[in-house]
């Protein structure tokens, strides 16, 4: 047995005999989620996993990815103590050694390269994890740096800006009292598998359904109205409903006056997309937008799925998510029971429908005068919204230098095949004077870092965590961290104590940190730990609709704004205030296939499950989605593997056939180190306004593999 198998197969000491069930949190996907688990643990060890039935999200309930819990404790790879690098970056050649070594080293550098060319010579990113976040983000401020970014420079954001633009306020859906819902690029059995279900509860009850999705997906079996954009067209598709709206005369008069600017000049834009080019634009009949239109005219209260991903994965994915959501303004449902709702961040950017003191913490210390975060002066609207770096102009900034130098990334988690072109990326990490990367496994990523940190998984540590309907929890570890690993929260505490950071909360680590935040609340943490489950405030009462209008909302008009006043204030940004729509580039004749790679597939989460066996096993291949039509082209079959190239690069994939998908598009999966779809992306075809990556509406050529 070798020392790892061993730190890995260790009975933990002074651990009980019997099986005991613990509770706590799956933090494997989206924090939307964050299942409650049931965890048979054994001296010590996770024995398995299950949902747990009082958790106000599942109710039981656990997905595929969910269920890998164990397996992904245990995955082989999982780093065990603190290592340095002997060998080339990339190599994978370490030493272990102490944590008082590690992070003498990693502070003495950061400390070093701070004196020599400033704090914003140091970025500080994270991966997809979330959980330490508030206290990350106030380490890189206490550090003196503003370039803090994050994984959500590619998910989410987008989305986000298009409300902050639009209203000043992030939104949620209110459901249960809508009677349209337009499930707007929403599939969700795969991605947010408790979604799906609350709009079928819903439908009992009478609500209409609209899915627009390039693709069929089961959620259509949901659907009173399917329309099928080609990817990245939804901004026309929106403009042209608008327009029928408005033409009708099927909008909310009175609202739009009261509430809504810029009403003018939108209508007349939207009035270029309409019969005569919305199937040459989107590929959806113009009959069928029509028809769209009418329901949502016909529904006194609607709502709009709100995405993460297939909106925003575009080069006008922005603009697009205006387009949707100014939907909501002309028909009055926004703000209104049972339409889109205002919904305040609580923490970790979720509505819970109360408030704590994260923004103070997280922001309190942030650095004013100095220089602006990565990707400041190539997305200003970004930075204007954020704050933070935009992560997409990293390597460039790296290896260019300019506006100023880059010397070190100190990440939690980095995958780099999250990145589109990600081979610019392995170059900058190159170029690097110091890379740290924490993470749980020995990620190809880690590989490149002069230290790496083993982080250990929220079964081994103990969050905060809110949910919507006002719940908190402070879960505790379930199991003692496998090796030497640790919190990354309390990495981050030693780290600050070992550089003398000024900061008091910072030294004090995640428990002080936490009760800062939660000190206005009428709740413990000693009570939230000793909870099995979330625990509800008391005398919760959700936030009222209607409110935030009459008030007025935090944009510069104080209404909802269709033409964008702080665009319109910053002409030099080359954007345009309105919510205006550009086509996604095309590939020609050398490139004729759109290439969409990234919709979500029940057994994976980006790089993560990809090396736990039970995940693995339901689709062991990275496999590529076509439609029938193409594979008789192409002369394959299932099983078959075809060769995808773009101008970036060029990966085999399993070719999956299937009527699901139209012709002329491709959909595939990411993140897998042995057909990297990031590394065949365009490092810079970035949306203007969010910096987002066109990962769905980028294009490729396709051609068999004949095995030789
Ligand atoms: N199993 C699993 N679950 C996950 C994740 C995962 O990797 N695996 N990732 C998590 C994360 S980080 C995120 S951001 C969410 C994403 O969650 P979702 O947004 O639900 O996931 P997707 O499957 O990417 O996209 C949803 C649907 O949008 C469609 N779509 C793609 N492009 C377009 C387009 O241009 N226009 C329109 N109208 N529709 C389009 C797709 O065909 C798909 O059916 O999922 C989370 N949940
Ligand atoms: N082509 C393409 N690319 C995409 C997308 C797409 O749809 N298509 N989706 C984008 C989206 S929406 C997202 S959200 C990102 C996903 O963002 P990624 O950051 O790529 O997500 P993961 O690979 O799941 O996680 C990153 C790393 O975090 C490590 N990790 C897990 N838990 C912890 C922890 O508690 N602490 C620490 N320190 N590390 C931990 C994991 O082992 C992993 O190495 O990818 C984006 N990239
Ligand atoms: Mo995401």
């Amino acid at each position: 047995m070798t020392r790892q198998e061993a730190l890995l197969h260790s009975k933990i000491p002074g651990a009980e005999t019997g099986i005991q069930v613990r509770h706590t949190l799956c933090d494997i996907c989206t924090p939307q989620m964050h299942c409650g688990l049931d965890v048979y643990v054994k001296d010590g060890r996770v024995l398995k996993v299950e949902g747990n039935k009082n958790h106000p999200v599942n109710r039981g309930k656990l997905c595929t990815k969910g269920l890998c819990n164990r397996q992904y404790l245990y995955r082989p790879d999982r780093i065990l103590t603190p290592l340095r690098r002997v060998g080339e970056r990339g190599e994978g050649k370490f030493e272990p050694i102490s944590w008082d070594e590690a992070l003498e080293e990693i502070s003495r550098r950061l400390l070093d390269i701070r004196a020599a060319h400033g704090a914003d010579a140091v970025t500080f990113f994270s991966g997809y994890s979330k959980w330490y976040r508030p206290m990350f983000r106030r380490f890189a401020h206490v550090f003196g740096s503003q370039n803090y970014c994050t994984e959500s420079s590619a998910c989410f954001t987008s989305g986000l800006m298009a409300w902050q633009v639009a209203t000043g306020l992030p939104a949620g859906m209110d459901l249960p009292r809508c009677d349209l819902f337009v499930g707007w690029g929403f599939s969700g059995y795969y991605s947010r598998y408790l979604q799906p279900a609350a709009v079928e509860e819903n439908r009992k009850r009478g609500m209409k359904v609209i899915i627009i999705d390039p693709r069929t997906t089961p959620a259509q079996r949901l659907a009173d109205l399917v329309l099928h954009p080609r990817p990245g067209t939804d901004g026309a598709l929106a403009l042209t409903i608008a327009n029928e709206l408005i033409q009708n005369g099927w909008i909310d008069r009175d609202y739009v006056a009261r509430y809504v600017h810029g009403f003018e000049a939108y209508a007349a834009y939207a009035a270029g997309f309409n019969s005569s080019n919305v199937e040459a634009l989107t590929g959806v009949p113009y009959e069928q937008a029509a028809l769209a239109a009418k329901m949502m005219a016909r529904a006194e209260r609607m709502c709009i799925s709100e995405s993460s991903a297939p909106i925003g994965h575009h080069a006008n994915g922005m603009q697009s998510y205006r387009a949707i959501m100014a939907l909501l303004a002309i028909t009055g449902s926004y703000d209104r029971p049972g339409g889109q709702l205002p919904a305040p961040h609580t923490y970790m950017e979720m509505p819970c429908g109360f408030e704590t003191r994260e923004e103070e913490f997280m922001n309190g210390r942030f650095p004013a005068g100095a220089p602006a975060a990565v990707g400041a002066e190539r997305f200003p609207l970004w930075y204007e919204c954020r704050r933070e770096g935009q992560a997409m102009d990293l390597s460039r900034r790296i290896l260019t230098g300019e506006p100023r130098p880059m010397k070190a990334v100190f990440s939690l988690g980095m995958n780099l095949r999250m990145f589109p072109g990600d081979g610019k990326l392995i170059e900058a990490l190159k170029a690097l004077d110091f890379f740290v990367d924490v993470d749980l496994f020995l990620t190809d990523t880690a590989k490149y870092a002069d230290i790496v940190l083993p982080a250990c998984t929220s079964m081994e540590r103990g969050e905060l965590k809110c949910y919507p309907g006002g719940y908190l929890w402070y879960t505790s570890p379930v199991v003692e961290p496998l090796g030497e690993a640790k919190s990354d929260a309390d990495i981050l505490t030693l780290l600050a104590q070992k550089m003398s950071l000024d900061d008091d909360l910072l030294k004090g680590g995640y428990d002080a940190c936490s009760a800062y935040i939660l000190q206005d609340l009428p709740v413990s943490i000693d009570t939230l730990r000793q909870s099995p489950t979330p625990v509800k405030l008391p005398d919760f009462a959700p936030p009222e609709a209607g409110k935030w209008l009459e008030k007025g909302l935090p944009t510069p008009t104080g209404k909802f704004e269709l033409y964008s006043e702080v665009i319109a204030a910053h002409p030099e940004w080359g954007l345009d205030p309105l919510p205006t729509y550009t086509p996604p580039k095309s590939g020609g004749a050398e490139y004729p296939y759109t290439l969409s790679a990234g919709v979500r597939i029940p057994n994976a989460l980006h790089s993560r499950l990809h090396d736990v066996p039970w995940a693995r096993s339901l689709r062991p291949e990275p496999g590529a989605e076509i439609s029938l039509e193409d594979a008789e082209k192409l002369g394959v079959e299932e099983g078959d593997r075809v060769r995808i190239s773009t101008p970036w690069g060029s990966t085999v994939l399993k070719v999956l056939p299937t009527a699901t998908v139209r012709a002329g598009e491709v959909y595939t999966y990411h993140g897998y180190r042995e057909s990297d779809m990031n590394a065949l992306l365009d490092p810079d075809a970035l949306d203007p306004y969010s910096g987002f990556p066109a990962y769905r509406s980028a294009y490729c050529q396709m051609e068999k593999v004949v095995e030789a």
